[in-house]
């Protein structure tokens, strides 16, 4: 049987940070710049991964937005905006719509996007043929964390090891999953669930990791996950066992155990039968008639 698409675009993403961290990053924003970072689905969760990083690291105001619920009057001296495809009608709906210099990240340089943005960085390099993405978004992440100052080497290092991780038995045959994150890692939680929702149509959750004892808690339980992304909280890991779910964390770059959580989605899906390169429901991007945009 043929391999999906999915399988070698998640194989490629130490490749694909390390291209990444060498791009020239001057059409990004600069310090002190007043950033909104906008995009859908996936894209989105990148942008809140982003903020959070930008903000931390001291370069300035940085806020995520869904790009449907980019709030009016608010006063930024940047919009960035996430896309894959270029297509996606939100976004190129606010782009048209904002006076504020805008910036895209894109993986094809033959998209509207192209125009409405008033700068582009393309990583072509990094687009998929599976629907669901996987390289392009960490990619993306990638330049933007290495538009921040930061080295992605170990990051890249931490990546090959995912790849070659045994996913354990008992993860393949869990009922449940819940991702957690801390600051910058919050966006990846979300797309950890997104990614197994869309690629295995899982049942999973996500949240910031303090919040996971309001109340989501209650759902673990033995066969069921709490996947910890980045240094967990004190004592989650006992609270988590107390329940007889699975607590899983680790040490290396959180990117890296993206990729885990990416190939676990694949192996679900295997194992059900289904396509992770189209999933049910889903296209390559969303492309809004007229009525259903407004
Ligand atoms: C955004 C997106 C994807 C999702 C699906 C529909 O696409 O929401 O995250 O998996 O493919 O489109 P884009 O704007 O980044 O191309």
């Amino acid at each position: 049987m043929e391999q999906p698409f999915v399988v070698s675009e998640i194989a490629s993403q130490p490749d694909c940070w390390r291209r990444a961290a060498q791009l020239f990053t001057g059409d990004l924003p600069a310090r002190t710049e007043r950033v909104a970072v906008v995009g859908c689905g996936t894209s989105w969760f990148i942008a809140q991964a982003y903020a959070v990083l930008r903000e931390t690291a001291g370069h300035g105001l940085t806020d995520a937005f869904a790009a449907s619920e980019f709030p009016a009057g608010r006063d930024y001296d940047r919009v960035v905006a996430i896309t894959r495809s270029g297509t996606t009608t939100e976004v190129l709906d606010l782009l048209a719509r904002v006076t504020t210099p805008t910036v895209a990240i894109t993986a094809d340089p033959a998209t509207p996007v192209m125009k409405l943005a008033d700068s582009v960085v393309v990583l072509d390099f990094a687009d998929e043929r599976s629907v669901v993405q996987t390289r392009f978004a960490t990619t993306a992440l990638a330049l933007l964390r290495a538009s921040l100052g930061e080295s992605l080497e170990s990051a890249v290092v931490d990546a090959e090891r995912a790849l070659e991780f045994p996913l354990p038995a008992e993860l393949v045959q869990a009922e449940q999953f819940t991702f957690l994150g801390r600051g910058w890692t919050c966006g990846l939680a979300q797309e950890a669930g997104l990614k197994m929702r869309e690629a295995a149509c899982a049942w999973t959750e996500a949240y910031p990791a303090m919040e996971y004892r309001h109340g989501p808690i209650s759902i673990t339980g033995p066969k069921r996950v709490a996947w910890m992304l980045g240094e967990p909280p004190a004592g989650l890991a006992d609270d988590v066992a107390a329940t007889g779910g699975l607590f899983l964390t680790s040490d290396g770059d959180p990117m890296a155990e993206l990729i885990k959580i990416q190939r676990l989605a694949v192996a679900l899906a295997q194992a059900q039968g289904l396509d992770p390169d189209n999933p049910r429901h889903l296209t390559r991007s969303v492309i809004l008639g007229q009525k259903a945009a407004s």
